[in-house]
């Protein structure tokens, strides 16, 4: 009994360092969202504070690929703005929040400035050719089929981590030129 008990501890507190420096109205997202991962598939919705997250994927990238994206829905349900100023995943040895721009006839992208402003009843979607997350110096390919873990930190609503499913190379549009990263 007292084994089993300690194993559940553990497994407990394994969940919460999982999400560094969170307030406690953000450690009950978290548990949700790691309960939410067991069901393969871009149906989770995670919620933070007047946050709704959904729609998260990534797609599957070649042996020895230097990055990959994400993208993800951002609802916000409060009366006050908020902002997307951070994004960490394991899987990455550096992850940004991108926006793509045209520079003359050449798509760039760039790591944004300032964070991605969620305006209050607004949606803001991070999607391939737009604004997206970027891993890069990822630690292995993504694996189509599986899943990622990705902590989103806001301004004013705090951190929270979601799952991106790891979907087809081409899902849901274009595959993205990255090649302006230069590795
Ligand atoms: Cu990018």
């Amino acid at each position: 009994m007292h084994t089993m008990f300690r194993i559940a501890a553990l497994a407990a507190s394994t969940l919460l360092l999982a999400g560094p420096a969170l307030a406690p109205a953000a450690s009950a997202s978290t548990l949700v969202a790691a309960a939410a991962t067991g069901a393969h598939g871009a149906a989770q919705v995670v919620t933070i504070g007047n946050l709704e997250i959904s729609g998260g994927f990534s797609r599957a990238t070649l042996p020895n690929a230097p990055v990959g994206g994400g993208y993800l829905t951002i609802t916000n349900k409060g009366s006050e703005a908020d902002r997307l100023v951070g994004a960490a995943s394991p899987v990455a040895g550096v992850t940004q929040i991108h926006e793509m721009k045209m520079e003359g006839d050449l798509m760039k992208m760039n790591e944004v400035p300032d964070g991605v402003e969620i305006p209050p009843g607004a949606t803001v979607t991070l999607k391939p050719g737009g604004l997206h997350i970027m891993f890069m110096q990822l630690t292995g390919p993504l694996v189509e089929g599986t899943s990622i873990p990705l902590t989103l930190t806001f301004e004013k609503a705090g951190s929270v981590e979601v799952q991106l499913s790891v979907e087809s190379p081409a899902a849901k549009g274009p595959a993205e030129d990255h090649s302006a990263h230069g590795g």
